[in-house]
């Protein structure tokens, strides 16, 4: 995306009227649109272009992670009851997920090169109970700063259709610009319910606060949510250990599932791998 300067004659540049701009932003493709609305109202939507049998597959593939998570980390009545934690780890269909062609040319168009999945989890909305994620929230929280430019972003994948009776996100738009949560009132006025067909990305800046709705339809509404940022951020689980090794060697896959990123071992191994990309 680039700014572009606006010549003096008025009208020259289609059919937007202004006066007095001399810079203007340059939507080039559908992609630079959509970098460009995450960057200004702090979140966006991508279609994943998904069928029905591949989406039914990550649903059941959500349940069984789940309940092999619960089965070995009781879960129910926790703060992480309905979180599926790092999913890829245990079924590789999420691996396609977190690597879907939509998403990555999404994060390359923000982020250039070097971007790091920093956690992948399984968010199970259901009908009529409490939920962490209820609350509003940043996905990089506690922090009150702003960035002059994205460094994360959380791409929320909609297994089942998102809107306001079924608990879809609510976002408050803009509030990545903003160091502090706004007041009671302006969430109020302005929390935006996002609808969504299953297969669609919302995407987020990681500093948009946002929450889950409440679920009044009759089924669970579930997502995987990926956090995906610059990589002097941290996973919150070890995503190369979690996979044992596997990947490490696919030249794009070593970098965004962070092994390429991982403290060296010792000043020798950083010096010998700094030599080895010379
Ligand atoms: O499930 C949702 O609508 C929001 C999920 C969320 O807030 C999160 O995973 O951080």
């Amino acid at each position: 995306m680039t700014i572009h300067q606006r010549p003096e004659r008025p009208g020259a540049e289609g059919p937007i009227g202004s006066y007095g701009v001399q810079q203007t932003q340059r939507a080039a493709d559908a992609v630079d649109l959509r970098v460009e609305e995450l960057t200004r109202l702090g979140y966006t939507l991508l279609e994943a272009g998904m069928g029905s049998a591949d989406l039914e597959r990550l649903r059941t593939a959500l349940s069984d992670v789940y309940d092999r998570q619960a089965a070995s980390t009781p879960l129910a009545g926790s703060d992480d009851a309905d979180v599926a934690r790092c999913l890829l780890a245990y079924d590789e269909s999420f691996l396609d997920l977190a690597t879907h062609p939509t998403l990555i040319e999404f994060c390359e168009r923000l982020f250039g090169d070097s971007f790091v999945l920093l956690q992948q989890n399984g968010v199970i909305n259901r009908p009529g109970r409490p939920h962490y994620q209820l609350r509003w929230h940043r996905d990089l929280p506690f922090q009150h700063w702003v960035a002059s430019k994205p460094i994360a972003i959380a791409a929320l994948f909609c297994l089942d259709e998102f809107n306001a009776r079924t608990g879809g996100t609510l976002v408050l738009p803009g509030s990545h610009r903003h160091e502090a949560f706004p007041s009671d009132a302006f969430v109020l006025t302005n929390e935006r319910p996002m609808t969504a067909a299953p297969g669609t990305f919302i995407v987020m800046d990681a500093m948009t606060f946002h929450r889950a709705g409440e679920n009044s339809s009759e089924a669970p509404r579930r997502g995987v949510n990926h956090l995906i940022g610059l990589p002097f951020l941290a996973q919150q689980i070890d995503i190369p250990r979690a996979l044992g090794g596997r990947y490490a060697d696919d030249p794009f896959l070593g970098r965004y599932l962070g092994y390429k990123w991982a403290p060296a071992a010792s000043v020798d191994d950083w010096r010998r791998a700094r030599m080895d990309r010379a």
